[in-house]
């Protein structure tokens, strides 16, 4: 991390943050993302920035979770909070898929052991109306925060996300976490046009989260469809890929790497691979050498130790991080980003995702 003191971000011009997003680009993981050389496998955690690190759990003491997405000088700290303790490669910023939700006015909380709360679901074409869209000036802190990010981590990039169309619509539909998604899936199989109004208007909304978070200096954007594989490929491909498509598209010209994600995906990768992202993420349950014949040609695979590995001993967790290294090998020299298949669980101990960070750099150093 640079030992610059951070630029006030309101007096930053557009050239200052082409400068800065450029310190970054020939980080190993973007060099990775990029299918280009690397002289080591880059490796980060989805959910590393959270609550498995007491550091987090003490800032975050007394502050409601949506409150602390909004304030730029804690965002900035826990998303730094995990860079320092593993070595990772990529920070991610700290925020949740929720909080754009929140920033047009959807009344949701989210509540603590429980995960995001709407207050008023969305379920019909009058519900559909408060689905306003997002407008830059509805997130000055995300802007502050990402600015804030972005000059001290120097070299180190930060990447920006959001939620995928069908997993924010099934949180807006259940009304908060679900297993089967029932009602989510009544709409799109009973109401077609409701539905595809619903996921049109997500598109739209997580389009302008992501170009947010780019155009202050977010290197790298990540699109969370997490239970998109309850899915069939048919349903996926006719009622949600198209509106997942549209947020690729929308910012394609940044030319920063995009990367999809989602848990469950086996039988949907080669749509994934399809639907417009630079890199697919992969859980464990497919062997990265089997994702890259299905993903197709020219796109890095992310992924993909079950993070359950990771309360074994120790040398299990080098075991099966080598045959996930090894399965990799099927991408060439470039191409593949090294995480968990899901994110970090609360009760993981911290030091033993350090040591695997340091395992992964050793192991595939060429
Ligand atoms: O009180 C707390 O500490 C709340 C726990 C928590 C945290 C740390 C939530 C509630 N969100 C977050 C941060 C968060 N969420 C990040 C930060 C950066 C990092 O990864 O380190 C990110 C990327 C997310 C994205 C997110 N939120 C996803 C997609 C990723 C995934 O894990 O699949 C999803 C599905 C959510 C919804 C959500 N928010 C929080 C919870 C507990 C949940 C899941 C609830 C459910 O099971 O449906």
């Amino acid at each position: 991390m640079s030992e610059t003191p951070a630029a006030s971000p309101a007096a930053e011009t557009d050239q200052q943050s082409t400068v800065r997003r450029g310190a970054a680009y020939d980080s190993v993981f973007l060099r990775a993302a990029r299918r280009e050389p690397v002289p080591y496998t880059p490796v980060w955690f989805m959910r590393q920035a959270g609550r498995s690190l007491p550091e987090y759990l003490k800032v975050r003491e007394g502050i409601p979770m949506l409150d602390s997405c909004m304030r730029p000088e804690l965002v900035k700290e826990i998303t730094l909070q995990p860079v320092r303790r593993h070595d990772v490669d990529a920070a991610i910023f700290f925020s949740d898929i929720v909080v754009p939700l929140k920033a047009v006015g959807i009344d949701v909380d989210i509540k603590p052991g429980v995960g995001p709360v709407i207050a008023d679901p969305i379920r019909t074409v009058e519900d559909l109306q408060r689905l306003r869209p997002l407008e830059p000036d509805d997130m000055p802190y995300i802007t502050e925060a990402v600015g804030l990010l972005v000059d001290e981590l120097g070299g180190t990039p930060l990447i920006g996300f959001a939620g995928a169309p069908f997993t924010l619509a099934s949180y807006l539909v259940e009304g908060g976490p679900s297993k089967s998604h029932e009602k989510t899936k009544a709409m799109m199989y009973g109401a077609p046009e409701l539905w595809a109004g619903l996921v049109d208007r997500l598109a739209a909304i997580t389009s302008a989260f992501l170009k947010i978070q780019i155009e202050a200096g977010a290197s790298a954007v990540q699109l969370f469809d997490s239970w998109v594989g309850a899915l069939a490929p048919d349903d996926y491909r006719r009622s949600v890929m198209p509106a997942s498509t549209k947020v690729f598209e929308a910012v394609a010209d940044y030319g920063v790497p995009r990367i999809h994600f989602g848990v469950g995906t086996g039988e949907l990768l080669g749509l994934m691979g399809q639907a417009g992202a630079d890199v697919v993420g992969v859980d464990w349950r497919v062997p990265l050498n089997v994702a890259a014949d299905r993903v197709g040609p020219d796109k890095g695979l992310q992924g993909n130790l079950d993070p359950a590995v990771l309360y074994a001993p120790t040398h299990v967790v080098e075991t099966k991080a080598r045959e996930v290294l090894h399965a990799a090998a099927a991408l060439g020299d470039s191409g593949h980003i090294f995480n968990l298949g899901h994110g970090v669980m609360p009760t993981m101990d911290p030091d033993a995702l350090t040591r695997l960070v340091a395992f992964v750099h050793e192991a595939s150093a060429r």
